[in-house]
C-alpha cells in the first residue's frame, strides 16, 4: 500500500526495552543498518510501562544492568539494593542516550504484522503508523511479560470509577487519598502495590485468588563500600553471574541438599537469608530446592510460619498462606512490608477463590457473596505472559504459515530463539528460553550476543536464510517439559503455564535447567556448526 516509502534495514527490531536496545547497539557494532520500532513514546520497555506504586525490580541493581560497557557500569551508581522503577527507566534512558541509539528508533509504532518472502528472503514488516519495512532479520524483543490482562469481568464498562491496569498505569500517576480502593491480583505486581496504596488511600480491598509466597526485600539504600567494591570486581562478578543459575553474581551456589541438615540448622540458614532478604537467595539456599518435595517443604513451612506471625488476624493470616502449590513453583514474590499491611484498620481481604468475583457494577466489584463498592479499581492481574506480545502480531513465515496457528497447542521453538517456518526470525528471552527463570538482563545479554554472533556467521558465509529444523525444535520442546518435568514447577497454576489466562494451551514455557545449562548448549550447538539449523545460500540475483 505505501510501497515507495518502504524503508529497507538488515535488521528489524521489536522493541526498546533492556532486550532492544542491547540488540540495537549490537547489530550496529556489526555494521548492519538497523531499524527499532517501540510504541512507548520513550524507551524502557517493562520500565517505561509499569509505573504503579511500588513498583521496583526483585533483581538486585548491581546484577540487574548491562554488562556489556565497562564504562557505563563505572560510571552508574545505584542509589538501592533494589532500584525503583524510576531509577531503572533513568538508566535505560541514560544508555540510549550515551550509546545514541534513539536515533534507530522509531517511537510510538506498533508493529502490526510481519510476512516473509520466500524468494527474496526478506520479512516485510507493517506497523499502524507510517510505511511498512522491509528487514533480511526481525528481532523480537517484545517482552515476555509486556502484554497486559485485565480479566474480561461483566459489566467493567459500566465502573463509573477510574480503574487502571498495573502495566498501563498513567504516567501522572493516580491520587488515592481518601478514595475506596479494589485491588485485584497478588502476585509479584499487587504485592508490591498494596502497601503503597493502603498507605494513601481510605480504604483499601484486596481481592485474592491464589495466595503467593513472598519474602522481604531487605531493601536498602546502596552502601557507598558495596558499590565501589562491586564496581572494582565487575568484570568477575559479571562472568560470576552466567555461571549461576539465576544469573546472579553474587548468591552462593548451593552444594547440599536441604535434607543433609538438621532441621535446627536448617531453621537458622532459613531465618539468616530472611533476614538477608531476597528470593533467589532464599530458593538457592540448597541444591534440591524445586527436586525435593520434603526440601521444599522445609522451606514453605518455614515462610507459613513467619507469614502467621506477621499477621494479626489468623483468620487472615490463614486466607494469605499458600497450601496449593511448592514455593517457587509460581514466582516467589518479594515484598517490603506486604503481610503487615493487613493488620492496618483500612485494609480488607476478600478470598477471591471462596468467593469468585462475578462482575463489575456500576458502583464497584460484586463476588459470589457481597458487593464492595469503590472509587476506583487498581488491576494487578498479570499478563499473557511469553506469547502474548508476539501473537498480538500477525506474523506469517514460510507457506502462508501464521505463528498463532502454529503455536495454537502451545509455544514451539528452537532454543528459545528460533521458530520453524519463521525463517531468519529471533526471539529475545522466548518461550523455551531460561529468561523468566534468571536475571532477565544476564540472559537478555547472552541471547543478543548469541543472535548477534549468529549474523555474523551467516554474512561470512554468504547465507540467506537461517530456520531451525522442525526435528530439532521438537527436540528442544521435549528437552523443556523433561526438565520441567523433573522438577517441581510444573506443580503450580501459574503464569510460566499459561494457566493465567482462560482458553491458553497448557505448556510449560520456561527452561529451568538454569542459565549455565542453556549456555553451554547454545555454544555447543554453534560449535557443531549451527547444529540443528538449516542454512540457505542467497540465490542469484536476490537482493545483496
Ligand atoms: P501475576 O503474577 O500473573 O499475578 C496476577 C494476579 O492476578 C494473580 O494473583 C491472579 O490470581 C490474579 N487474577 C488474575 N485474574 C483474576 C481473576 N479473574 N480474579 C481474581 N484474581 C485474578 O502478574 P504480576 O503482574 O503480579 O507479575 C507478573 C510477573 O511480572 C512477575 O512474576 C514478575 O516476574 C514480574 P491467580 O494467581 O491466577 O489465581
Amino acid at each position: 500500500s505505501d510501497g515507495d516509502a518502504r524503508e529497507c534495514v538488515d535488521v528489524l527490531i521489536v522493541g526498546a526495552g533492556f532486550a532492544g536496545l542491547y540488540a540495537i547497539y549490537r547489530m550496529r557494532e556489526l555494521g548492519l543498518r538497523v531499524r527499532c520500532i517501540e510504541a512507548a513514546d520513550g524507551v524502557g520497555g517493562t520500565w517505561h510501562w509499569n509505573r504503579y506504586p511500588g513498583a521496583r525490580c526483585d533483581v538486585e541493581s548491581l546484577d540487574y544492568s548491562y554488562s556489556f560497557s565497562n564504562d557505563l557500569q563505572q560510571e552508574w551508581t545505584w542509589s538501592h539494593r533494589y532500584a525503583e522503577q524510576p531509577e531503572i527507566l533513568a538508566y535505560l534512558n541514560h544508555v540510549a542516550d550515551r550509546f545514541d541509539l534513539r536515533q534507530h528508533i522509531r517511537f510510538e509504532t506498533r508493529v502490526t504484522g510481519m510476512t516473509f518472502d520466500e524468494a527474496r528472503a526478506v520479512w516485510t514488516v507493517s506497523t499502524d503508523a507510517g510505511p511498512s519495512i522491509e528487514a533480511r532479520f526481525c528481532i523480537m524483543a517484545s517482552g515476555n511479560l509486556s502484554a497486559p490482562r485485565v480479566p474480561d469481568f461483566r459489566g467493567l464498562e459500566r465502573f463509573r470509577g477510574e480503574w487502571h491496569h498495573s502495566a498501563r498505569w498513567p504516567r501522572e500517576g493516580v491520587d488515592f487519598t481518601g478514595k475506596r480502593v479494589a485491588l485485584i491480583g497478588t502476585g509479584a505486581t499487587g504485592i508490591q502495590m498494596l502497601p503503597k496504596i493502603a498507605a494513601q488511600a481510605g480504604f483499601v480491598t484486596v481481592f485474592q485468588r491464589t495466595a503467593n509466597f513472598s519474602v522481604p526485600a531487605g531493601n536498602h539504600p546502596m552502601p557507598k563500600e558495596e558499590d565501589r567494591e562491586h564496581k572494582a570486581r565487575y568484570p568477575e562478578l559479571r562472568k560470576a553471574a552466567r555461571k549461576q543459575s539465576s544469573g546472579m553474581s553474587r548468591v552462593p551456589i548451593p552444594t547440599m541438599s536441604a535434607l543433609d541438615v538438621p532441621h535446627e540448622e536448617r531453621l537458622r540458614i532459613y531465618e539468616r537469608l530472611w533476614a538477608k532478604g531476597g528470593s533467589n537467595r532464599m530458593m538457592n539456599a540448597f541444591n534440591d530446592m524445586m527436586r525435593n518435595e520434603e526440601a521444599n517443604e522445609s522451606l514453605a513451612s518455614f515462610v507459613r510460619e513467619k507469614i502467621r506471625s506477621m499477621v494479626k488476624d489468623p483468620e487472615i493470616a490463614e486466607i494469605l498462606t499458600p497450601r496449593d502449590h511448592p514455593i517457587g513453583s509460581r514466582r516467589l514474590c518479594v515484598d517490603t512490608n506486604y503481610y503487615e499491611t493487613f493488620s492496618r484498620p483500612n485494609v480488607k481481604l476478600v478470598d477471591a477463590r471462596r468467593t469468585p468475583i462475578q462482575e463489575i457494577t456500576e458502583k464497584g466489584v460484586r463476588t459470589t457473596e457481597a458487593d464492595y463498592e469503590v472509587d476506583a479499581i487498581a488491576f494487578a492481574t498479570g499478563f499473557d505472559a511469553m506469547t502474548g506480545a508476539l501473537n498480538e502480531i500477525s506474523i506469517t513465515g514460510r507457506g502462508g504459515m501464521h505463528l498463532r496457528d502454529k503455536w495454537s497447542a502451545g509455544p514451539s521453538t528452537y532454543l528459545g530463539l528460533m521458530v520453524h517456518g519463521f525463517p531468519n526470525m529471533f526471539i529475545v528471552t522466548g518461550p523455551g528460553s531460561p529468561s523468566v527463570k534468571s536475571n532477565m538482563v544476564t540472559a537478555i545479554e547472552q541471547h543478543v550476543e548469541w543472535i548477534s554472533d549468529c549474523l555474523a556467521h551467516l554474512d561470512r558465509g554468504g547465507i540467506a536464510t537461517i530456520e531451525p529444523r522442525l526435528d530439532a525444535e521438537e527436540k528442544w520442546v521435549q528437552h523443556v517439559n523433561d526438565v520441567a518435568n523433573s522438577t517441581l514447577f510444573p506443580r503450580a497454576n501459574s503464569w510460566y503455564v499459561g494457566a493465567n489466562i482462560p482458553g491458553k494451551p497448557h505448556v510449560f514455557m520456561p527452561y529451568v535447567a538454569g542459565l549455565p545449562a542453556y549456555i553451554k548448549i547454545c555454544e555447543e550447538v554453534v560449535a557443531e556448526g549451527y547444529r540443528g539449523f538449516d542454512f540457505r545460500k542467497a540465490s542469484v540475483g536476490v537482493r545483496e
